[in-house]
């Protein structure tokens, strides 16, 4: 059996958070684990989207008062939505495996004691920070987004010109550049098995 858990990538863009936090999650199928990956890709295009994105005729104002960009407050509001869903999830009893930048330590932070604190001291929040460097990220580049960063095309990129700050005491530290994502992948399954969480 298996308990309910947040596994809670964070790192830069790039950095691998979604391909690591999809093999962990084929990894967890294969075991008949029940789990759910949280990404840009169902939460920033669905909760967190602009409505008018969905639905054109409520207009730009609509858009503004309730879609979430990048600026820092909207980053700050994409994380508390997250973390809010994440416990539900987690209060389901499933695994749960969000990837997102998450660049602020203090909002993460906030979702640990929403999850009653870390997975050792008997919550339910593992936060494991995807640490590949800079450079590799942007030498990576899958959307082109760092150039574009770089090029002032695209302002508060994180890493380049919006901070990023690493974790002081994630429960899992991954060496992002040196290691491919299977590898990465087996390490945050070995950590919870030894956690308990599987
Ligand atoms: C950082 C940005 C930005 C800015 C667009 N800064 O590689 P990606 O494309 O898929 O990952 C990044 C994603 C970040 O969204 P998150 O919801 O994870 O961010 S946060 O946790 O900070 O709220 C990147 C893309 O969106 N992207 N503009 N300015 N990443």
């Amino acid at each position: 059996g298996h308990r309910g858990a947040v596994v809670w990538f964070t790192g830069l863009s790039g950095s691998g958070k979604s391909t690591i936090a999809n093999a962990v999650d084929a990894l967890l199928h294969a075991r008949s684990v029940r789990t759910y990956v949280l990404d840009g890709d169902n939460v920033r295009h669905g909760l967190n989207a602009a409505p008018a994105m969905l639905t054109p005729a409520f207009g730009k104002d609509f858009a503004q008062r309730f879609g979430l960009g990048f600026a820092p407050e909207d980053r700050v509001e994409n994380i508390r939505r997250i973390g809010s869903v994440a416990k539900l999830f987690a209060d389901a009893g499933i695994v749960t495996l969000t990837a997102f930048v998450s660049p602020y330590r203090a909002d993460r932070d906030t979702v640990r004691s929403t999850l009653g604190g870390g997975i050792a001291e008997g919550g339910d929040f593992v936060e494991v920070f995807v640490d590949t460097p800079l450079e590799i990220c942007e030498a990576r580049d899958p959307k082109g987004l760092y150039k574009k960063a770089r090029a002032g095309e695209i302002k508060n990129f994180t890493g380049i010109d919006d901070p990023y700050e690493a974790p002081a005491r994630a429960e899992l530290t991954l060496a992002g550049g040196a290691h491919d994502g299977a590898t990465l992948a087996q390490q945050v399954v070995q950590y919870l098995e030894q956690a308990g969480v599987l």
